[in-house]
C-alpha cells in the first residue's frame, strides 16, 4: 500500500512571526553575510559588533523531494550598514527553475529580484503582499521599514539553494535610505561577467 503523508498543520505566531515547532531555526548575523553590502567599511565597523540581521523558522517535516512543499517564515530585523538595509544573503535556486510565494505579514519591504543576465525587478511588500518569485530569478528581502519584516515564503522542496552566484556577483541593484527616501541604484560592487 501507497505510504501517505498525513496532512498536518503548524501554527505561525503573527505576532513575531516565529514558527514554535520549526524543525530548523536559522540565524544569520552579520559576519555571515560578510562581502555582500556595498559600503564595505561600514560592514567592517559594524563586524566589531555582529548584529543579527535575520531568523528563519523553517517547517521540514516534507522530505525534500519533488511534489512536496516547504515553507518558512523570515524575520529581518531593522537597520543598516552604511545606508543599505538590512536585508537577506539571497539565493538563486539550485535547481532554477523552482518557483517561489512571499506572504508578507508583517512591516515593510522589497523582494529584490534579478535574473541570471542581470535584469532586475523589485517588488513593494506589506502585509497582505502575495509575491511570486518566477522560476529562474535570483531573490534578496530586504528590510526597508523600521519594524521588523516578516513574512513567509513557499517552495519546492526539492528547490535547493544556489549562494554562491550572488555571493560572488551580488545584485545590480541595492537599496537604500538616503535623506529619508528609499531608493533603489545601481551596486557600485556588481561583477559582471566577461
Ligand atoms: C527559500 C526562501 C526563504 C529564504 C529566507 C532567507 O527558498 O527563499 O525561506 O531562504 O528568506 O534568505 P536566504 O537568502 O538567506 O536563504
Ligand atoms: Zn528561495
Amino acid at each position: 500500500m501507497k505510504d501517505y503523508l498525513s496532512p498536518f498543520t503548524v501554527m505561525v505566531n503573527l505576532e513575531d512571526g516565529t514558527i514554535p515547532k520549526a524543525a530548523n531555526v536559522q540565524q544569520r548575523r552579520l559576519s555571515d553575510l560578510r562581502g555582500l553590502f556595498a559600503d564595505q567599511l561600514a560592514e567592517a565597523s559594524l563586524l566589531t559588533k555582529n548584529p543579527v540581521i535575520y531568523q528563519v523558522y523553517e517547517v521540514g517535516t516534507n522530505p525534500p523531494e519533488e511534489g512536496h512543499l516547504l515553507y518558512s517564515t523570515t524575520v529581518i530585523y531593522p537597520g543598516k550598514v552604511g545606508n543599505e538595509y538590512f536585508m537577506t544573503k539571497g539565493h538563486y535556486h539550485a535547481k532554477a527553475d523552482r518557483a517561489e510565494l512571499y506572504y508578507c505579514l508583517q512591516g515593510e519591504g522589497y523582494l529584490l529580484l534579478q535574473t541570471p543576465e542581470g535584469q532586475v525587478n523589485a517588488q513593494h511588500m506589506t502585509p497582505g503582499a502575495a509575491t511570486y518569485v518566477p522560476p529562474y530569478w535570483g531573490h534578496r528581502t530586504i528590510n526597508s521599514g523600521s519594524n521588523n519584516f516578516i513574512f513567509l515564503a513557499v517552495y519546492p522542496a526539492d528547490a535547493g539553494y544556489d549562494y554562491k552566484t550572488i555571493a560572488e556577483k551580488g545584485f545590480a541593484s541595492i537599496i537604500v535610505g538616503q535623506g529619508g527616501e528609499t531608493k533603489l541604484i545601481p551596486n557600485p560592487r556588481y561583477q559582471v561577467e566577461g
